[in-house]
This record gives C-alpha cells, sequence and structure tokens, in this order.
C-alpha cells in the first residue's frame, strides 16, 4: 500500500543531524549551521506516539509518523496537531502502512531521512495477546527485525528507540526490578516484547547499531485506550457520578502496577537516543498500587467513597454513602496468568539521563477525571487535556 503523506509540503530534503561544522576557508572562521531533525514515530497515533510527536515538534522537530489505521479525518490524538490552526502543522507528516511491510519501512526511510526512529508500533493488549498470539507475536516481535533491516539496508547511522515492557519479567521475585533483572515472561504479548528486546541487543552487538530500549512500565494519561484498566475504571467513575452507568465489572484487583505518565516517559525516550553511547534503560516510577488501590483513588477523585468486602470472585466494591454495589468482579477479565506485581527501578535514568517522572498518580487520575469529564459534556471526542503542554 502507497503511504499517504498528509502536510507534503513539510517534507524536507534531507536530515542527517542536529549541526553541521563547516570549515570556512579563507575567513578562518567556523560556521555552525543547525539543520533541523527528522524522527519518524512507528506507532504514531497511539498515546505513547502522539506524546511523542507534541515533545519533538516543541524540540524543532520534523516528525514523520506511521500507521497502520485508515482513517476519514484526523487521528483524534493528532487533532491538535493536525487541525488548520495548529502551529507544528507544517512539521508533522503522516504516512499510513504497516511496520511488517519491508518496501514501505524502506521507502519511508529514503524519503525522509530520519535520524532518529521511535518504534512504538504494535499490538499493545496483554488481554488480547492471549486470544490473538500469533498476530502479537508478528507485530510485536517481527516488527522490530523489519525495522532494524530498513536501517541497515538504508542508513545503519540512525537511532532507533524500542518499547520494550516491564511486561519481560512476568513473575520474576525480584522488586523492583531493573535492567540486569532475568526475564521470565507469562503472556505472548511478553514473550514477543522479549523477542523484540533481544533483538536490539543482538543487532547492536553484532552491528554496531545505535538501537536502544526502554523498558517502560504501564504509562497512562486521559488520552490511554478504553481497554486498558485505568481509563476503564476512570471512565466508570465518572459515568457512575453522572448516573449513566451503575457499576463496573473488573478481573484481578490484587494485582499491581508501576503507573506513570505517558508525558512523562515520552521524555525519557528522546534523552536514550542523544546519548554517544546506546544503553537499555528501565523507565518506571518506582511505586506500585494494586488494581483496588486505583478503584479507590478514582472513586475518590469524583467524589465517591469506596468501600471494598467479600474475597476473589464474590468481591464487591460498594458506594459508602448510598450502600449501592458500583464494583463487582467479572472473571471473563482475569488472564490465563500475570505478573503479580511490577515496580521498576530507574535510577540508572536518573543517574545517565537526569531523568525522573514529574507527574505522580493522584495528579494522573486527576487529569484522566477531567478529561473524561470534558469528553460527557463535549461528546465523545477526545481530548487534548495537558498537564503540561508541549504542543497545540
Ligand atoms: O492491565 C488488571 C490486569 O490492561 C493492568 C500495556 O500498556 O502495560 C500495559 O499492560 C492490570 C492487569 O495493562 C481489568 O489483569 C483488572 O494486571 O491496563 P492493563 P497491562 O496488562 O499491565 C504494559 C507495561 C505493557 O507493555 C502493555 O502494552 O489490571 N485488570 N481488571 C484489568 N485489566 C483490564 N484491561 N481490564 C480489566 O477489566
Amino acid at each position: 500500500m502507497a503511504p499517504k503523506h498528509i502536510g507534503d509540503d513539510a517534507r524536507p530534503s534531507s536530515c542527517v543531524g542536529a549541526r553541521v561544522e563547516r570549515g570556512d576557508e579563507g575567513a578562518a572562521a567556523t560556521t555552525t549551521a543547525t539543520m533541523t531533525k527528522v524522527a519518524l514515530i512507528l506507532g504514531v497515533t497511539g498515546q505513547t506516539g502522539s506524546y511523542l510527536t507534541d515533545l519533538l515538534l516543541s524540540k524543532g522537530y520534523i516528525v514523520h509518523g506511521l500507521t497502520h489505521s485508515t482513517w476519514q479525518n484526523y487521528p483524534e490524538r493528532l487533532q491538535h496537531i493536525m487541525c488548520e490552526s495548529s502551529p507544528f502543522r507544517s512539521r508533522f507528516v503522516l504516512h499510513q502502512g504497516d511496520i511488517l511491510e519491508f518496501e514501505t519501512l524502506v521507502r519511508i526511510l529514503h524519503d525522509v531521512k530520519p535520524c532518529e526512529i521511535y518504534n512504538l508500533a504494535a499490538q499493545s493488549s496483554v488481554h488480547l495477546s492471549f486470544q490473538q498470539p500469533l498476530s502479537t507475536v508478528k507485530s510485536v516481535g517481527l516488527g522490530v527485525f523489519n525495522v532494524i533491516e530498513a536501517i541497515r539496508t538504508v542508513n545503519p547511522t540512525i537511532k532507533l528507540f524500542q518499547a520494550s515492557s516491564s511486561e519481560i519479567f512476568g513473575k520474576t521475585t525480584v522488586f523492583p526490578q531493573r535492567e540486569t533483572t532475568p526475564p521470565y515472561p507469562c503472556s505472548p504479548y511478553a514473550n514477543a516484547k522479549l523477542m523484540a528486546h533481544q533483538a536490539v541487543i543482538m543487532h547492536r552487538e553484532a552491528y554496531g547499531l545505535y538501537a536502544v530500549s526502554g523498558i517502560l512500565y504501564n504509562h497512562e494519561s486521559s488520552r490511554r485506550g478504553a481497554n486498558f484498566v485505568t481509563q476503564k475504571i476512570v471512565t466508570a467513575a465518572v459515568r457512575i457520578k453522572h448516573g449513566l452507568q451503575q457499576q463496573v465489572e473488573l478481573g484481578n484487583l490484587n494485582s499491581r502496577r508501576d503507573w506513570g505518565h505517558a508525558q512523562d516517559f515520552v521524555v525519557c525516550m528522546w534523552k536514550m537516543l542523544q546519548l554517544d553511547e546506546p544503553e537499555d534503560f528501565i523507565v518506571a516510577t518506582g511505586k506500585t498500587h494494586t488494581v483496588r488501590q486505583f478503584v479507590k483513588f478514582a472513586f475518590k477523585a469524583v467524589g465517591i467513597d469506596v468501600k471494598f468486602q467479600n474475597s476473589g470472585t464474590e468481591e464487591i466494591g460498594i458506594n459508602k454513602a448510598t450502600g449501592e454495589v458500583i464494583v463487582k468482579v467479572d472473571p471473563k477479565y482475569f488472564r490465563p496468568d500475570e505478573p503479580i506485581q511490577t515496580v521498576g527501578d530507574s535510577s540508572k535514568a536518573f543517574e545517565l539521563l537526569q531523568w525522573q517522572p514529574e507527574i505522580d498518580l493522584a495528579q494522573l487520575i486527576e487529569e484522566m477525571v477531567t478529561a473524561c469529564e470534558w469528553r460527557l459534556i463535549h461528546g465523545d471526542k477526545r481530548t487534548s487535556t495537558r498537564i503540561r503542554g508541549f504542543a497545540g
């Protein structure tokens, strides 16, 4: 499928790096010309891709994004960039295609000449990976081989960021996990992510590529997809508050996750590509909470106190003020297996990148609730609410 370009006039003729040093013969002076950096984001229409786009545009980059989705209008999460009034529109180009199509990747790399590629493209639901293991392994595991081969074919100096996942640690008994913690994946998604993770290391060591993995822990925001537990809970809390829904059914309430904000995580991803030597990093908050705690916090944020009683599949959450059952457990949301707890130690990122998350869980929930309220009032369009605005 031929890639479709929106905003074709923004396509640059070249991009090899941020700065070019030129010796000025005769004048004995050196002129420093700054060239605009060009990045390619694979999986640009997802939550993380959209925040990364905001960040890179705010840093002056020309950003090309690849999405496999077909779209009628603008993708919702990129609407604030692609609308007529956006000052960033001329520096953003959207391409349509799949990372599993090698020819498409090679053609785009030839056309666009990126200096940085961020691979965020893949099926990202752990739950769905149990139902669709092969397609998950293809997009998550094989996709990165295609990207690396395209880089090797077109320009091996392109820097690659690969979105790895805390899911690779799976059933580890090491808490918190570090870059050196042995993996123990327990889902098709996690196995595929581990394959991609190892592929990055292997190609880096074998061919000297600048290819790195950020081991990303759960990262959420108002732009999170509805099928992930944080957005599901926040949306239910807001709808229950407004009388639009009576209760929410959830799966494993005991599961503990290290939840950060996607807007913080993209900063770390970018920093990872600015080093001289390629390194993998844990990207996490270091704090972990149960799904049950998240439920309590989210309902509290809309003014509802929840009390839990019973256990296992009989567990229920009750609105303390009214006595109504507003949370139930439905085993259909259980997974055949999953990590009991994820919590990451990102001290390496702090030491080498001076990165640490700035948005805590309370702020994250508040932002998600505000955005959800906004969507309820203004129809179902996703808001681009941000805590610290980058763009738009
Ligand atoms: O589940 C439990 C569920 O689907 C979080 C992806 O970005 O982060 C994400 O994967 C926890 C799990 O995210 C429901 O069992 C309970 O323990 O929001 P989630 P995830 O599976 O942790 C990692 C780092 C990634 O790499 C992934 O791409 O919540 N849970 N009840 C539920 N989860 C869902 N979805 N729905 C429920 O009703």
